[in-house]
């Protein structure tokens, strides 16, 4: 009678246990973040977490009766990596969404699970044009090289640059900015002599510019992947590329705000096209880059940082428009169409495309108040990605 009572309660407990369980996880919706926390794409890894942590720490972590849980994984940018972690995060931690990827090929790898899972993969960094379209669950709030590029072709043929020698990342992101920088500087008018690569990881810039040195164009124009930059800045500065009259153009991704300020003057003059600065002059962005420094022992937000921030945005409402009750697809629709006021300016996804359409800033190194910047000095309003045209 006595074990009887006993096991009676004992059940009653475990049902109560795991039911109560049960709802806990139901009121869940977690997002998983796979971003690159050591290595060389660190500082992308960093900037955005920062940015998802400061976007929840503003907008709260209950939306529509569910408790946003934010699960951080460090695929170190070896694309197998995350790969296992997606579907660790699918599988065994049922997330809702999967967030983040701080490189290309990291996007890519995650592309079949999000399409096979029904899993929305919001891609907040990686920005090769044809990523979007290797899964019809990706959204992107980035941006893509061949719309930053484009503008940077229109803008320097006007301004005396006609021989350019182009210099990238040889992967995708760089395979597009070579592309789209010459094929339309090409058209209007402008010579590209030579197309230099270098190895995305480990690169030795020195023989490369040396070569340049040698070709003497007007500019040199350059992608490298964020965190990059600083080294290709020492590089030609030491080389006295610029003394010898070769001016330094590229994507924005060169004079990255998380390293720009330590640059030094050698930097100053230098104009890049892209889509955010941390110098860009709206009271949004104001408010942006000054709760993300206080958050973060005065750490300037870059581009990356905006494309988290606004990332979670986009989450944050998916959610609330689809009252919480939605499974993949209906969040999915929730994303396409979204159109707001992000620190970089307006941004909306292209519902056809489920890519970022934004203005594109031309941008010079500059001083202010004894800080570098890349400070906007033109835009080219509402660019989609040239990419989707083909
Ligand atoms: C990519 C594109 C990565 C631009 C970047 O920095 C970047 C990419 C890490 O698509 O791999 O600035």
């Amino acid at each position: 009678m006595q074990k009887r009572v006993f096991l009676h309660t004992t059940v009653l407990a475990l049902t109560a246990f795991f039911g109560a369980n049960s709802v806990a996880q139901d009121n869940k919706f977690k997002i998983g973040l796979i971003l690159p926390m050591t290595g060389q794409q660190a500082t992308t890894g960093r900037q955005i977490e920062a940015a998802a942590r400061l976007y929840m720490a503003q907008n709260g972590d209950s939306v529509a009766g569910k408790k946003i849980e934010l699960i951080v994984k460090d695929d170190t940018s070896i694309p197998d990596v995350t790969k296992r972690l997606a579907q660790e995060l699918v599988v065994n931690d049922k997330v809702n969404v999967l967030a983040g990827f701080g490189i290309t090929p990291s996007a890519l790898a995650t592309a079949p699970i999000a399409t096979q899972s029904k899993t929305p993969e919001v891609v907040m960094a990686a920005a090769t044009s044809s990523i979007t379209q290797a899964s019809p669950y990706i959204v992107r709030t980035s941006f893509t090289l061949p719309q930053a590029a484009v503008g940077m072709a229109d803008w320097a043929p006007k301004n005396g640059i006609k021989k350019v020698v182009t210099l990238v990342s040889d992967y995708g992101p760089g395979l597009d900015a070579e592309k789209y920088f010459k094929d339309r500087f090409l058209f209007n008018g402008g010579q590209v002599p030579e197309s230099l690569r270098v190895p995305m990881r480990n690169p030795d810039f020195a023989p490369f510019l040396q070569k340049v040195r040698d070709l003497k164009p007007d500019a040199l124009f350059v992608f490298v992947p964020s965190g990059a930059g600083a080294a290709v800045m020492k590089q030609f500065l030491e080389r006295g590329m610029d003394k010898a009259g070769i001016r330094l153009i590229g994507t924005g991704d060169v004079t990255d705000d998380d390293q720009l300020n330590d640059m030094g003057d050698g930097a100053l003059g230098v104009v890049t096209s892209h889509h955010y600065s941390a110098a860009h002059p709206s009271p949004v962005n104001k408010k942006f880059v000054e709760a993300f420094e206080k958050a973060n022992k005065g750490l300037r937000p870059n581009f990356m940082a905006v494309g988290g921030y606004d990332g979670m945005r986009v989450i944050y409402e998916a959610l609330k428009a689809t009252k919480g009750q939605g499974g993949g697809d209906a969040l999915l629709a929730a994303m396409k169409g979204q159109i707001f006021e992000s620190p970089r300016g307006p941004m909306f996804i292209d519902a056809q495309t489920r890519d970022v359409v934004q203005n594109i800033y031309l941008r010079k190194v500059e001083k202010q108040n004894g800080q570098l910047y890349n400070v906007e000095f033109d835009v080219i309003k509402d660019v989609k990605d040239p990419g989707k045209n083909k």
